[in-house]
This record gives C-alpha cells, structure tokens and sequence, in this order.
C-alpha cells in the first residue's frame, strides 16, 4: 500500500484532535487501493462482520448481517444543529450547537478504544471536478471504510486534489463500541440507546454516533451529499436533490434526461434502471439516488451524480422488477441483512416466487416460510459499484452533467393521485413537490404504511428550513430563463382500484410515462386539465402491447372530488406547521386548488 501523505494543516491537526478524543489503538489513512480493501475485508472476515459467498455464485462478495437493532436511518436521532432554530425549521430535530458539540464530545471521548481509526478521504462528484464537494470521514469501522470505497471516490487521489489548503467538510463517526483490553470484539458493533446522526450546517461538520449502518454511517451519502450540500446549495444558488437521473433515449435516438425525486424505497433504483417494454425505447442510468443541479452558461438545468455506487433496498428486485440490478449485482457486492442460501449465496423476498429450502435469515437462524417474520430485513441492502451496472449511461461521471428536461415528483398514493400530471409551470411544480406526500416504507425506523408528507422527497434529508427550501426553488425558477427550466411532473405507479389492485402494471410499463413526459416536453402530444393540473388525454398514454381496460386507464387520471377535498384540508395542515415562512406563492397555489376542489 502507497503511503498516505497530506500537508492539508487543518486535516491534519483535525485527525490529531480526533485521536486525542477518541483514542484508538492505532490510526489507518486509507489510500482507496485494491490491497487495503483486501486488508480490511480480512480483518472483517476474522471478527465475521462479513461472510464470504460462495465465488462460483458470486465472486469477490460478501454477506453482513447487522445487530438487529440497527438496520435503518434513525430520523428521530437526527440532528441539525444550525445556530437559530428557525434555520432547522419545524421537520427537523434541532439542538443548541455548542450544547450538543458538549454531549457529542463526552460521547466520543475513548470512544474508538481498542479500535483502528480510519481516515476516509472522500469526493462527492468526480475527483477534481470544480463542483465536486471534499469530505473525510474518520470512522472506527472497517465496514465503513470499505462502503466508502465503493460509495465515494475515496483515497489518496482526493488528498492530492484537496492540496495544502482545501476545504473539506470533516466527518467523524464511532460505532460507540470500545473495546477494552483483551475484550473480543462482535460482528456488528454498535450502541443503539445512545446514537446521534449531527449536522452543524454554519460550519459544515457531521458527526455520527452509535449506528454502523447505510445512511447514518456512510457520511458522504445523506449526511454530506444532502443535507450539507442542500446548505451550500442554497448559498450558492444551486440544487442538491434526493432524487435519480435517467437518460430516456427514443426509437429516432433522441435523448432526453429525467431526474425524479421519490420518498426512499418507493423505486427510484428500479426506475433509474428499468428497462422499457416500449419497443425501440431506451433507458441508461446516471444516478439511483442523488442528483445536484446547476445552470450551465446555456441557461438550461444541469446534473451530476455525486456518488460512486449503489447502496440500493434488495428486497422487491428480481428479474420482472429489475432485471439491471440483478446483473449489477452478479460480483463485487456487499449484501447487508439479505438472507443466506445453503450454498452460500444471497436471497430475499421477490427474487424467487418460491424461496430456496434451507434458508438461514438476516440474524443468521435457519428460516422456513413457517417462520416468524421475513427471511430478509425489508431494508437490507446492496453496496455496489455504479460501473459494476451494464445499464450505466457513459457520461455519468462527465462534470459538465446532464441536462435535465423534467423533473419528475413520485411517491406511494393508493388513490387521488394520478398516473402522471404535468405541472402547470415552475411555481406549480413546486407546490406539487412542496405537498408530496408517500406511504412510509422500512427505509427509515417506524410504522410501515402510513401516508405522511415528504416535500421533494427531502423531508428527512434537508439541511435548513422546509420552507425556506421551497423558497430556493422558487428563487431558482423566478431567476431562470423559463423556456430552459424542466418541466415538472407529479408520478404514482400505486394507485389501486376500488377492489384494492393495483392500476398501472408499473416497473418496465413506466416507460411509457416517460414516454408521455418526453412528448410533452416537446409539445408533440395534449393534455387535459383537471383540478391537480395537466394529465393525459384518453389515448394519450402508448398502450401498444398492454393489456388494459379504457376504464382503468380512465381511472387513472381521475380526480376524486371529496378525496380532493381531503387532501385540500391535509395540505392545510401541514402547511401550518411552516407559519409566517411559507412562501407567498405556495400559499396562492393551495387557494387555486381549494377553489377547484370546491368546484369539483
Ligand atoms: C436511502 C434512503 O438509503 O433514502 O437512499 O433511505
Ligand atoms: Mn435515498
């Protein structure tokens, strides 16, 4: 392994200031090479944090199996710490800083004793790129590392860009698991009474206690690429989003790039992937999960993925559902809390109809259908690399980006919502992501199935105020040349019938959204009008080759009047929670609804 060398003062007396807290037993720069990750998987191998499978099924992957109390993003310990409480707004969880600074520094103090402390140099967006953001992580956890490696553009390469005197966002985070001398260490340490996911948004630090898992542990993903970076967005006039980027190419080889903001696991990664059932249509991806944008001198909208890799909900993908993934899948993964084959391979509910005899669930019991509970964690997780996927665009990684022609907002509505709605123009684009609302998945600690608002799908993942928020994303659209700005759609692949099935065949069939969207975007195809704004005419939906009734597709862009009137009234209330900060505009856009619901 090459040397890590950095003569960057503040990183370096930040990494001395570390250790002095913390006090591991040694200290590892982590150079990103082939050789270190070996290292690391051995050393993961000797505490069985990982598994390996079996090399004929999967070569160079393993299996990790986490302590079951910590699987998920803990949204109830997360924390922005900005100096005013109205910069954290209401949909935030908020501390004094220099309060919590106190309880995280008395947390942290011994808190890597007996551990090796990692120091994890790491790129959001390409190395070098002028748009790219700096972050290092310094972790106690092996597992970290290596997911950082995969997640992030990692290693020594970033320290030499980073220079004498960049700007890094520091970003510290302990299992909160010392171990004292001679103690055996387990698979999955953690200390799940006592965990803390901080943002100090003013000074740009995060800092991470008590989980090892995906969103609260991985600090380069939700922690810096968006609610750091939707501070240093709105700063600088930029958008950093929780959503995918696609590049939809047509039958004639017209490119257009979507990006689509959906709350987490409603199947961004499916739809980022997916392939179309559309003849002659395309579908490459550029990014499953985060998307940052800024205008480019032309005026127009452009997007970079921050990210290196995959860190994707395996539950749900096979073969009917995402096909692309599956074969991204094929080596070189890392499988959290997925069930385990007897011979060695990986499964979960909906890769197979039938699961395989001789199971061994996420907590590493043998598992029959008879069991208790699912044979996977419904949030277990894939850690793998974006160039792993065939269906990745070739120009992901350019740092000019891609430029976006519309934005789609999607969540999980059983009904109300419709297949798809365009936006009447920017300001009701906003107002529709403003009101996007999801029914809550397992991505996140909590009741499975309740319908809550989840703005832009931002809700657990922006940095500063809600409102002040969608005050940016005005600002951006009043500021920009209107005829360049994406147009902006509202999406449901969930809607049922009365009878409680599902509509819209979804996953390969959404294409033909996309299909509709890119219409529209060019004007070649109408609309109608309805009280949400613009849906598709009868017939304007490609439905060669599906078999659907005129009444389910009727259904589909149907505006239930008393429904519309509920939801009129649930906006209401969510909307007061913002008070005196709710832009202007968005409160115009709910009189407009409320008016139409009234008529309707
Ligand atoms: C994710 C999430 O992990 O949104 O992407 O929870
Ligand atoms: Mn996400």
């Amino acid at each position: 392994m090459a040397e890590v060398v950095t003569r960057n003062k503040k990183l370096l007396d930040w990494v001395n200031e570390v250790k002095e807290l913390c006090t591991p037993k040694e200290v590892h720069w982590c150079d990103g090479s082939e050789a270190e990750k070996a290292l690391l998987i051995e050393r993961m191998l000797e505490t069985k944090t990982l598994k390996k499978l079996n090399p004929q099924k999967r070569p160079d992957s393993y299996w990790a199996g986490s302590d079951p109390r910590d699987v998920a993003r803990v949204e109830d310990r997360t924390f922005i710490c900005s100096e005013r409480e109205s910069d954290a707004g209401p949909s935030n969880n908020w501390r004094e800083p220099s309060e919590m600074r106190e309880t995280l520094k008395s947390l942290f103090r011994g808190s890597m004793a007996g551990r090796t402390m990692y120091v994890v140099p790491f790129s959001m967006g390409p190395i070098g790129s002028k748009f790219s953001l700096i972050g290092i992580e310094i972790t106690d956890s092996a597992y970290v590392a290596v997911s950082m490696g995969i997640m992030a553009r990692m290693g020594q390469e970033v320290l030499g860009v980073l220079g004498e005197d960049g700007e890094f966002v520091p970003a510290l985070h302990s299992v909160g698991a010392p171990l004292a001398e001679g103690q055996t260490d387990v698979p999955w340490p953690c200390n799940p009474d006592n965990r803390y996911i901080v943002h100090f948004p003013e000074t740009r630090e995060i800092w991470s206690y008590g989980s090892g898992y995906g969103g609260n542990a991985l600090l380069g993903k939700k922690c810096l690429a968006l609610r750091i970076a939707s501070v240093v967005a709105r700063d600088e006039g930029w958008l950093a989003e929780h959503m995918l980027i696609l590049k939809l190419t047509s039958p004639q080889g017209v490119v257009k790039y979507v990006a689509g903001a959906f709350p987490s696991a409603c199947g961004k990664t499916n739809l980022a992937m997916v392939v179309p059932t559309l003849p002659g249509w395309s579908v490459e991806t550029v990014g499953d999960d985060i998307c940052w944008m800024r205008f480019g001198e032309d005026g127009q909208l452009w997007a970079v993925n921050p990210e290196a890799g995959f860190f994707g909900v395996a539950p749900g993908t096979s073969e009917k559902t995402n096909p692309n993934a599956l074969h991204t899948l094929g080596k070189e993964t890392i499988f959290t809390n997925t069930a385990l084959t007897s011979d060695g391979d990986i499964w979960w509910e909906g890769l197979s109809d039938e699961p395989p005899a001789g199971l061994i669930d996420w907590k590493g019991n043998p598992w029959t259908k008879d069991s208790a509970g699912p044979a996977s964690h419904p949030n277990a997780r894939f850690t793998v690399s974006v160039t792993n996927g065939p269906s990745i665009a070739p120009e992901w990684e350019d740092p000019r980006g891609v430029p976006i022609s519309a934005i789609l907002f999607g969540g999980r509505r059983a009904s109300l919502v419709p297949l798809v709605t365009e936006a009447r123009d920017w300001e009701h684009g906003v107002f529709l992501g403003s009101v996007l609302a999801s029914e809550t998945t397992a991505a996140a600690d909590g009741k499975v199935g309740n319908l809550r608002r989840d703005p832009f799908a931002m809700l657990p993942f922006c940095g500063y105020n809600m409102a002040d928020y969608f005050g940016h994303w005005l600002k951006i659209g009043a500021g920009a040349d209107q005829s360049k700005l994406p147009k902006i759609f509202l999406v449901n692949w969930f809607r049922r019938s009365e009878q409680g099935k599902f509509l819209w065949p979804g996953y390969g069939d959404n294409a033909r959204v996309l299909e509709w969207v890119a219409k529209r975007v060019d004007g070649s195809v109408g609309y109608q009008e309805n009280a949400l704004g613009r849906v598709p005419e009868p017939g304007g939906i490609n439905t060669d080759g599906l078999s659907i009734t005129d009444e389910a597709l009727e259904e589909l862009v149907r505006v239930d009047g008393e429904l519309l009137s509920d939801e009129v009234a649930s906006i209401r209330e969510h909307y007061s929670q913002f008070g005196e900060k709710l832009p202007e505009a968005l409160a115009k856009q709910l009189s407009i609804l409320a008016e139409a619901a009234s008529k309707s």
